[in-house]
């Protein structure tokens, strides 16, 4: 290949990957497999390394930067980062109103409202269509330089379409998901855990090490257009859209309201259960007024603007009284207290538990038993214990000490040196083995449908399954005698038991539980060796050879596959039928396919499976799948509540494909 080829080559790469990366980060909607994607990079990685001249800081390849950083520069902003003034109540709302309407006297406005995602503000520069610096809101005058770390968030284009100049500003957070995730690695690996996902969305863009924040996977939503060049943005909507169509991912569910009103009654639909459906943590609503031609005349506050302001949420706490604290055994022998609470409703639920997640924060929070204690639900499912009601002592509360025994098996629980945790390290413990036999049986391990916790510890007290190959035993004998099971269900769980023989090599990694091997870790050693023979043949050199599998991990494998109780486990599932091999994901292409070659956009609810997994049904006969209808389109795959979409395949003729024919076309029922 010539120089001149290569720098075609280049540039073609990475326009084609820039467009998956939003694809998948910002539209949520891929239209090629990781292993395609991957492919790509790789070949661009390549020509980069055999050109290194024509490496630029804007290539897809510079996301994750390699060098550590040394500190974060300070730098000022260009327009101060106001901030929000806040609202508490439907009555804070209609003042803001009044004062709005006061100062615009008689003129005809409208208001945008927002959800108020709850992560960390930052501002990021393009100059001439290029990412060049991104930097924390900081006091709002002078913020940090974090450009390095913003640019491993796949859902920051580092290139715009257009040659613009542009400040946008945006909250930089981290999905629920992530968080769980990251905590439960934190917690297996002894480390102090996040409170809250804004938390470890700060956190993480404090880090010095752009390779760490990478596996964060932050995101980013765009609120604001702070200045640009040679454009008049007239309202907050048309910038939203402005900068949606830029390929910034901006938050959906804002609305144009024409009034107090309707912004009251929007902020109320956000105050219930609703919220909790979100994937990321919101912690109010911010309202707007839509047209930019006031805002001066508005103008601001000490340090906000009076034409937005802040809705917050009521902080959702309630006093009661902690009764006892019991301890739990997990998988990984980690001992957790819980604090088991006089039931209190809080935030549309009765809470009766709380996570007291270690020894350590029951001695920060120097709770008693009795103590009468302010509950909190951090964010989203898990309620927590924020402080104690000393005021309320009544000098009959009793100090609680950690157990120095497990009290499933009564083995001397050890707390390793730099854990935060004490744990049970007896292998023969039955907590450890029920706790790993429903980590074997979860959706992202060996997906086991109906296989509950609550029918798993029956199964496991009444001796019938012992550890995870034990399943593969099960009749229909054995299950009917279980509470709430009858024939049907009993049926449809051996049917599941059976079909997850044949999973790819990855779950059964992932589900045998090995330390410090999470979800990622299991897949790539599965595409690596093969084979779960190829895996426990590996040596330390081997698979510390293997990207992303650090010394930890590897011994914690090797030591995993070493114990006389893992083999028995291993040969009985061998015996049993399940699958060992990895299956590599590939595209079929045949020819008869009626998706092969042909465009699909997919909208609505689908009954039998997410869009996500229809996606790559299609992907995988051949079909393609774009996030927008138009008259390139082949087929709209329209589920329940199907919206404009639908209209807009109805308008250019597009053929419409409900869930029936869908299916009919996969060969499903
Ligand atoms: C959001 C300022 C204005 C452009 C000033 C109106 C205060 C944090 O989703 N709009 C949003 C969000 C935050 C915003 C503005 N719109 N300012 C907004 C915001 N949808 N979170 N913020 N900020 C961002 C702040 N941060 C830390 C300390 C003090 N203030």
């Amino acid at each position: 290949m010539t120089r001149e080829q290569a720098m075609g080559r280049i540039a073609q790469l990475r326009s084609v990957i820039q467009e998956h990366d939003y694809k998948y980060h910002v539209l949520d909607q891929p239209s090629i497999s990781d292993f395609e994607y991957d492919q790509l990079m790789q070949e661009l990685i390549a020509l980069e390394t055999a050109h290194p001249d024509l490496i630029t800081p804007d290539s897809p390849t510079q996301r994750v930067g390699g060098q550590l950083l040394e500190g974060f520069e300070k730098v000022t902003h260009k327009a101060p980062m106001l901030s929000l003034s806040n609202a508490f109540g439907a009555e804070d709302l209609r003042d803001f109103d009044r004062r709005v309407r006061s100062l615009i006297a008689g003129e005809s406005f409208d208001y945008v409202a927002e959800l108020k995602i709850d992560g960390l503000a930052v501002s990021l520069i393009y100059e001439n269509g290029v990412f060049v610096r991104g930097a924390t809101r900081g006091d709002g005058e002078v913020g940090e330089d974090i450009t390095a770390n913003l640019k491993t968030i796949k859902s920051l284009p580092l290139v715009l379409p257009r040659s613009l100049t542009i400040e946008v500003r945006g909250e930089a957070y981290l999905p629920k998901r992530e968080f769980e995730r990251i905590n439960r690695e934190r917690e297996a690996a002894g480390e102090a855990l996040f409170a809250n996902p804004r938390n470890a969305a700060a956190g993480s863009l404090r880090q010095l090490d752009p390779k760490i924040v990478g596996r964060r996977n932050l995101s980013i939503f765009t609120y604001a257009i702070g200045s640009i060049e040679g454009e008049a943005v007239e309202t907050h909507a048309s910038g939203m859209n402005l900068l949606q169509k830029l390929g910034f991912k901006v938050n959906p569910e804002r609305r144009r309201l024409p009034d107090i009103d309707a912004v009251i009654e929007f902020v109320e639909s956000w105050t219930g259960e609703r919220r909790a459906t979100l994937p990321y943590e919101i912690d109010g609503i911010v309202i707007k007024v839509n047209q930019t031609s006031f805002y001066p005349r508005l103008g601001t506050t000490a340090k906000s603007p009076r034409w937005a302001i802040a809705y917050k949420f009521a902080a959702e706490q309630a006093e009661t009284v902690l009764r006892d604290i019991i301890v739990n055994v997990g998988r990984t022998g980690a001992v957790t207290p819980t604090a088991v609470l006089e039931p209190v409703r809080l935030a549309g639920t009765t809470v009766s538990r709380a996570t007291l997640h270690n020894e350590d924060m029951i001695r920060e929070l120097d709770v008693m038993l009795g103590d009468t204690v302010v509950v909190q639900k951090a964010g989203d499912i898990i309620p927590e214990i924020v402080r104690v009601v000393t005021d309320k002592r009544t000098g009959d509360e009793r100090p609680f000490s950690m157990p120095t025994h497990c009290s499933e098996c009564g083995a001397e629980l050890i707390r390793f040196a730099g854990e935060a945790a004490i744990r049970c390290i007896n292998p023969q413990c039955p907590a450890h083995n029920r706790e790993g036999i429903i980590h074997f049986v979860s959706r992202d391990a060996m997906n086991i449908d109906g296989l509950g916790e609550q029918i798993v510890t029956q199964l496991f007290d009444s001796k019938l399954v012992q550890d995870p190959a034990d399943l593969y035993s099960l009749s229909m004998e054995d299950l009917l005698p279980l509470e709430r099971m009858g024939q049907k269900s009993a049926q449809n769980l051996l049917d599941s038991i059976a079909r997850s023989k044949e999973n790819s090599l990855e779950r059964l990694i992932f589900g045998l539980g090995i330390r410090f091997i999470g979800e990622k870790a299991a897949k790539v050693l599965a595409d690596h060796f093969d084979t779960l023979d190829g895996l426990m043949q590996a040596s330390l050199d081997e698979m510390v050879a293997v990207p992303e599998i650090g010394p930890k991990m590897a011994e914690s494998i090797k030591e995993y596959f070493a114990q006389e109780s893992t083999q028995r486990v291993i040969e009985k599932l061998r015996r049993a039928g399940v699958n060992f091999a990895y299956k590599r994901p590939t595209v079929m292409m045949s020819e008869d396919s009626p998706f092969s070659g042909k465009t699909f956009v997919l909208t609505g609810t689908l009954a039998s499976m997410d869009r996500k997994e229809a996606g790559r049904l299609i992907e995988q006969r051949g079909g393609k799948l774009t996030g927008s209808v138009s008259k390139n389109t082949d087929y709209l795959l329209a589920g329940e509540k199907a919206g404009s979409k639908l209209d807009k395949a109805r308008e250019l003729g597009v053929k419409v494909l409900d869930e029936a024919a869908f299916l009919e076309w996969l060969g499903i029922e």
